[in-house]
């Protein structure tokens, strides 16, 4: 080895060494991206769908990609589908994704680990569902590039079982929210005494609250909160 190639190699191993200490520290520091994958078609987010107890969920419940980038969907446990609020599929009368936006849905899956892919080209915001479980509040919502189209406002308005999805400008500013979500609206509304009943009673009883918000029709509240946010 000459000395120009080894000054060539030389400083091709610290500038290795400074990518891989900056890493390190994202990971580590706060802020850091709590998405699991880096959404290309090798590495897609991953969006785990589960049944734990009597809860039927996605998680993370919401989470933010850009343009171009993939979500595979796994199926931890249980039964499930992932499905676009579109009226093409099974249970949807209404459309809540972006205009141009591709519709999807996988069918339900019924084999652990089975997986379902889709990439996302259309900016906006995109709720979907699982057919088997939608009317036990089985929903989630994913932001791509930034929010937009008829999902941008407010959370899931025409299901009874609907559960809490984020808001748009939570997403974009969290990446990605770990159910249950609990929207941060403020000790004395009705979203705050169930962060307190969550604390005292367990997250394993977070269904039985769900059946309880149903009934007290707190969802309208919850959608009047959060429309402001977006
Ligand atoms: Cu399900």
């Amino acid at each position: 080895m000459n000395r120009r190639e080894f000054l060539a190699g030389a400083a091709g191993t610290s500038a290795l060494a400074l990518t891989s200490t900056t890493a390190t520290a994202q990971e580590d520091g706060e802020g850091s991206d709590p998405r699991q994958g880096s959404g290309t078609k090798d590495d897609p987010y991953i969006v785990e769908m589960r049944t734990e107890s009597s809860e039927y969920y996605f998680d993370p419940v919401g989470i933010y990609v850009e343009p171009g980038d993939t979500i595979q969907w796994v199926n931890a446990s249980g039964d499930h589908s992932t499905t676009s609020y579109t009226t093409d599929n099974p249970q949807s009368s209404v459309r809540r994704i972006p205009d141009g936006a591709d519709s999807w849905n996988s069918g339900t899956l019924q084999e652990d680990g089975a997986t379902f892919t889709h990439t996302f080209e259309t900016p906006g915001t995109y709720d979907y569902y699982c057919i088997p479980h939608k009317t036990l509040g089985m929903v989630a919502r994913l932001v791509v590039g930034e929010p937009g189209g008829p999902a941008a406002e407010g959370s899931i308005p025409n299901d009874v079982g609907s559960g809490i999805v984020p808001d748009s400008k939570t997403i974009v500013e969290q990446k990605a929210l770990s159910y249950p979500y609990i929207p941060n609206t403020g000790a004395s509304s009705l979203p705050g005494l169930a962060v307190g009943a969550l604390t005292l009673f367990g997250l394993g009883n977070a269904y039985m609250l769900s059946e309880y918000d149903v009934l007290s029709g707190r969802y309208k509240n919850s959608d009047d909160t959060q429309t402001g946010l977006e």
